[in-house]
């Protein structure tokens, strides 16, 4: 791929959705050629990021992800906002059939003017995922959407992951929750700004109350965070078009008090001070396995700690000693 940065640039800044297409392209490029160029970019726009509601969405298999994020994204076209959504698939061996399957399922979002939708690249560790999506972000903001939604599965790492990317965490959970409660990950509700039920209608409705007052109950025996809301539950049926209203102005009020007393700046702040660590540390993994003898050195201390036959500990002092790095 031949590229035109400047060209690049100014497509995407204009709103160009194939501008952006091919920006996220480039971003998702491993070729260190490409990374080079994605990072120019990156820098060129960077004045132009920061201005969405970065909202992420996880729960487990079948909770309504997707339903639910045709309904509330349709709602906030209506509103008149433009969104872009963004998917980390870490489920590797589903991840083909789920998120194209999700591209069909959200039809109607998929072919608004004002909604742009990307798979996450398949392929990349989870890490790896993760590294593009805070970038994908920053381009769809810097061609003008106003509202990113980022979605997960809800298994492994991938939540904490989504949730240190985004200003508002909301965590999906089915109206059986009763006896699931147990089960969840405590620390999946802490991470929550809110808490949704979904499915809301017909035969669960009842369910649904019900599971809404567990969740309240189990929150209010964590302790609060001085730099978050408390974390609210509430219903939705995406499928009956209930209870998107409230949760639009919940997203949006929460976000208003946030970011009036300095939190939401905080937690962004925080956030890139994070990801900077992630990206020095995982740049410099990257750069030192260029290096053919490092490798080598690497694989060969590797294969001696699979074996038991030297401790990890020591494996790792004795591959930076490689290195020859000034005491
Ligand atoms: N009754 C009812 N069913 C729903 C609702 N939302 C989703 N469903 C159904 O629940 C099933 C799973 O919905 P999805 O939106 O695919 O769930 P998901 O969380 O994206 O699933 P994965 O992508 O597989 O993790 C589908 O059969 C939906 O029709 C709802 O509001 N009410
Ligand atoms: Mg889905």
């Amino acid at each position: 791929m031949s590229i035109d940065l400047k060209g690049l640039e100014a497509a995407l800044i204009s709103g160009d959705r194939r501008g952006l297409a091919k920006a996220l392209t480039l971003i998702e490029s491993r070729r260190p050629e490409h990374r080079l160029l994605a990072g120019k970019l990156l820098s060129a726009i960077y004045s132009k990021t920061g201005r969405a509601n970065r909202i992420g969405i996880t729960g487990s298999p079948g909770v309504g992800k997707s339903t639910f994020i045709e309904a509330l994204g349709k709602f906030f076209l209506q509103q008149g906002h433009k969104l872009a959504v963004l998917a980390i698939d870490p489920s590797s061996p589903r991840s083909h059939g789920s998120i194209l399957g999700d591209k069909t399922r959200m039809a109607e979002l998929a072919v608004h003017p004002d909604c742009f939708i990307r798979p996450s690249p398949s392929g990349l560790s989870l890490g790896g995922v993760a590294r593009r999506t805070r970038e994908c972000v920053l381009l769809c903001e810097a061609a003008g959407y106003d509202t990113i939604m980022i979605e997960t599965v809800g298994v492994g790492q991938s939540e904490t992951l989504v949730s240190s990317m985004v200003d508002i965490f909301m965590f999906l959970q089915l109206p059986n929750a009763g006896d699931q409660l147990q089960g969840i990950k405590k620390g999946i509700l802490e991470l929550a700004d809110l808490v949704v039920v979904t499915k809301a209608d017909g035969a669960f409705e009842q369910a649904a109350r019900r599971a809404k007052v567990d969740h309240e109950m189990a929150l209010h025996y964590m302790q609060p965070d001085p730099d978050r809301l408390l974390p609210r539950v509430m219903m939705c049926s995406a499928v009956e078009k209930k209870g998107l209203h409230e949760i639009y102005d919940t997203i949006l009020g929460n976000l208003k008090i946030l970011s009036s007393d300095g939190r939401l700046q905080k937690r962004r702040q925080q956030q890139r001070e994070q990801w900077f660590e992630s990206e020095l540390h995982d740049q410099l993994m990257d750069s030192l396995l260029r290096d053919r003898g490092f490798k080598s050195k690497v694989q060969e201390l590797k294969g001696k700690v699979m074996h038991g036959t030297m401790a990890p500990t020591e494996a790792a002092q004795q591959a930076i000693l490689k290195l020859n790095l000034p005491d």
